[in-house]
């Protein structure tokens, strides 16, 4: 049983303007159970004293069971009267929630909430202390065997550090803002959403893990959002609209599945970046070289050599990234072969048994922003596996999604024999005009081509979000990402009829081999690819 739920962000006073908002979502057919406020609900002007006594006298009616925070300093205190600690009802449909608690609604959701800003000492009307936080989290039980988590945690600010491991915010101080025990409570509690306000901005972390992969039972993943305020002048996003099952009502399996983009927690504990040796790439290659293949003497032996000058572009390696070849969790079985700063593997759940892809060894986020030198050698790996796979009359596809990624991966896959790259072209621009929203309204995804010769960099700038494929041909076709773009789509655009007619692909994890049938195919990739691979090249 799903409920709708909407959250908004600092209302500041602004009433009309987020009912009416809501009255239109309402009258379009939705059906929200109710409307939770994080951040500071009233407005600190007479403007907004004068409007508010219209709620509180009956005149105007909130058109849905709103549950709001606060205080969150003294210009709003007098708002709550007596229920600033254990909350009130204020007038019909809106709640004040109080300072810190748990609330359960009728349908088995089962929401944590926290108002205020963290004191520096004990706590006041408008902050919460240490003791709070402690307070709350023995009340859910947090630690015991029988607690598994909870649904939604309200909190007015945000947990300090919650970007780190994934997407960054758009504003430079909420790297460093918000509360550390928030923090501390997100991660002991671990909530399925996070929703917090006060910062005037909307940040979609991506989902975060809540256990340590393979070391641990898999567990939910929480996803962070903080809103913006209602009528705020860049017209970011204040009111976050989604559907929840309680997970009282869900099976292990529903609730614990990972979404393939989650990263490790923002806050594990330890030092994460002690013992972490800075390596050169050169080296983490050389040292794999040897792991992939242990009767074969290394060749380069200047690498060796401590003389030799270290490598102008050394970069230290991202230990939580599955992608940094010198990092923890690489999974060795899968690469096919190592270049001085790239290599590719074999590509998890792959659409065809020879799908692969092509790495940086080092962390960087995309090909826009690699080096010289590593670029060169990607358009090299580029070239052998267009050659390998021409040798058994194949052509191949190469695409690149910068979105929901922070380690390059160009995904390279081979075409059944007679496919042309007009039928790949028409396959992803049919597949992007007739694409949807998570609403299902038309967000259609639309494509440059790239001139022959220009530099993707030249049309989309550093940082931003594009999605990029090149067909057989060599046309390049980019798009620029704005909004939410589809993380399947290179997989489905590929699975479509013409191409290699296998809907059911299109998600990796359905295409999901053992580790024993993995370690197969890339043996057999590297066979083929032998011929091709300079890597391999004597010196
Ligand atoms: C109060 O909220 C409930 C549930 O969200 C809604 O059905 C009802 O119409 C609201 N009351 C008013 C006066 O709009
Ligand atoms: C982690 O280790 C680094 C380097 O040793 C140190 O500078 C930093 O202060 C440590 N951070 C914490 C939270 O202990
Ligand atoms: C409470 C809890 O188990 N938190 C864990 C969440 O996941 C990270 C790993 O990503 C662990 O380090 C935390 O201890
Ligand atoms: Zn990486």
């Amino acid at each position: 049983m799903s409920l709708k739920i909407l959250v908004c962000g600092d209302v500041s006073g602004k009433l009309d303007a987020l009912y009416g908002r809501v009255k239109r979502l309402q009258s379009k057919g939705n059906n929200f159970e109710l409307l939770l406020c994080v951040g500071e609900f009233f407005g600190g002007k007479d403007e907004d004293q004068v409007l508010w006594k219209e709620y509180l006298e009956g005149r105007k009616k909130s058109p849905i069971s709103t549950f709001i925070l606060g205080p969150n300093d003294e210009t709003t205190e007098s708002y709550f009267d007596d229920s600033a600690d254990d909350g009130a009802e204020l007038c019909e449909n809106i709640t004040h929630l109080g300072k810190k608690g748990i609330f359960t609604g009728t349908s088995g959701l089962k929401i944590a909430y926290v108002s205020g800003t963290q004191s520096t000492g004990t706590s006041t009307k408008t902050s919460f202390s240490d003791d709070d936080i402690r307070g709350l989290a023995s009340q859910l039980g947090v630690g015991g065997s029988e607690y598994h988590g909870v649904d939604i945690l309200m909190t007015s600010s945000w947990p300090n550090g919650v970007s780190a491991f994934g997407n960054s915010p758009s504003s430079e101080k909420c790297k460093s803002c918000g509360s550390a025990a928030i923090a501390e409570l997100a991660k002991s509690s671990k909530p399925r959403y996070h929703f917090a306000g006060l910062e005037g901005v909307n940040y979609e972390r991506v989902p975060y893990r809540n256990h340590t992969v393979l070391a641990e039972p898999s567990r939910h993943v929480t996803r962070f959002i903080a809103l913006s305020s209602v009528g705020n002048p860049n017209k970011e996003k204040y009111l976050y609209a989604f559907s929840i099952t309680p997970m009282s009502l869900m099976t292990q399996q529903e609730l614990n599945s990972q979404p393939p983009e989650a990263t490790e927690s923002p806050y594990t504990t330890g030092n994460q970046t002690k013992n972490i040796p800075v390596l050169v790439s050169g080296q983490v290659a050389e040292q794999y070289r040897w792991n992939m293949d242990t009767t074969r003497a290394p060749k380069r032996k200047s690498q060796n050599n401590p003389n030799q000058p270290e490598r102008k572009h050394a970069r230290p390696q991202d230990w939580s990234c599955w992608f940094c070849l010198g990092g923890d969790k690489v999974e060795k079985h899968l690469v096919a072969s190592v270049g001085e700063l790239c290599y590719v593997a074999m590509a998890k759940g792959g659409l065809t048994s020879d799908h692969a892809l092509i790495l940086p060894i080092a962390h960087h986020s995309s090909s826009n922003e690699l080096p010289d030198d590593t670029r060169v050698e990607v358009l090299k790996y580029m070239e052998a596996l267009r050659t390998a796979y021409k040798s058994v009359g194949r052509e191949c596809v190469f695409f690149e999604r910068n979105y929901r990624t922070d380690h390059m991966q160009i995904q390279v896959v081979p075409l059944p024999p007679g496919v042309t790259s007009s039928q790949v072209k028409e396959s992803f621009v049919n597949l992007g005009t007739s694409n949807t929203d998570r609403h299902g309204n038309p967000n259609p995804i639309d494509f440059v081509e790239l001139p022959q010769r220009t530099d993707l960099k030249q049309i989309i700038g550093r940082g931003i979000p594009f999605f990029h494929v090149e067909l057989p041909d060599g046309t390049r076709l980019v798009h620029k990402i704005q909004r939410y773009f589809p993380l399947q789509f290179g997989r489905e655009a590929l699975c479509s009829a013409p191409l290699l007619n296998s809907p059911k692909r299109i998600d990796w994890r359905s295409c999901a081999l053992s580790c024993d049938q993995e370690t197969d195919l890339t043996k057999k990739f590297r066979k083929f690819f032998k011929k091709f691979d300079f890597s391999l090249d004597e010196e």
